[in-house]
């Protein structure tokens, strides 16, 4: 399928926050109960509709546990967008965030756009993170910030959704140049039919 743009987005954060079950929610509508440990890096993609454009998500679902960091730190380089997830229910979830904002600022390119997801929001009674906190430091930092349920698919959509609106308003700016540089956003083949570039995931 041919598409006008495409948008690389990484998901980061602590293991088990819920990264794959999001991942698997927007692209397969469906919720996975069991953790699945993701091991190093999957993928998955949708286009999607904006503006009257086709937009191509390439997600590169990440994992968290401490093991697989010098992994992570190498998909960075090349992502147009984040979401940085923490449970709600858990607050060293939260806590561990500017470890990973850490990261991202030095690995990610500066015009990186970076989604601050609070998930599991189905659980509100085991909650340890108020949602004014959440929002506090997506202030703080310069993050755009929701919160979500991977399991009901409450704002899951959504939270892909406004990051790639963030994402056209910095191209339309001239912030993200578009080419084959490494801001992760590729003018795709567009007209021309059958041709995908990309369909291997390989990003290359
Ligand atoms: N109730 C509830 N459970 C969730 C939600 N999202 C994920 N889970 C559960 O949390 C556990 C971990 O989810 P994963 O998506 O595998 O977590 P992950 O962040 O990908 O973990 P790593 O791959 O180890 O980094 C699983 O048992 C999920 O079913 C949610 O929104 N609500
Ligand atoms: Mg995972």
């Amino acid at each position: 399928m041919s598409y006008d743009y495409l948008f690389k987005y990484i998901i980061i954060g602590d293991t088990a926050v819920g990264k794959s079950c999001l991942l698997l929610q927007f692209t397969d509508k469906r919720f996975q109960p069991i953790h699945d440990l993701t091991i190093g890096v999957e993928f998955g993609t949708r286009t999607i509709e904006l503006q009257k454009k086709s937009i191509k998500l390439q997600v590169w679902d990440t994992a968290g546990q401490d093991n697989f960091r010098s992994i992570t730190r190498s998909y960075y380089r090349g992502a147009a967008g984040a979401l940085l997830v923490y449970d709600i229910t858990r607050r060293t979830t939260f806590e561990h965030l500017t470890t990973w904002l850490e990261d991202a600022r030095e690995l990610a390119s500066p015009n990186m756009t970076i989604m601050l997801v609070g998930n599991k929001a189905d659980l509100d009674k085991s909650r340890e993170v108020e949602r004014a906190e959440g929002e506090e430091f997506a202030k703080r930092h310069g993050l755009i910030f929701i919160e979500t349920s991977a399991k009901t698919a409450e704002n899951v959509e959504k939270a892909f959704i406004d990051t790639a609106r963030s994402i056209y308003g910095k191209v339309q700016e001239g912030e993200l140049s578009g080419g084959a540089g490494p801001e992760g956003v590729k003018i795709g083949p567009g007209a021309t039919p059958g041709v995908d570039a990309d369909e291997s995931g390989c990003g290359c």
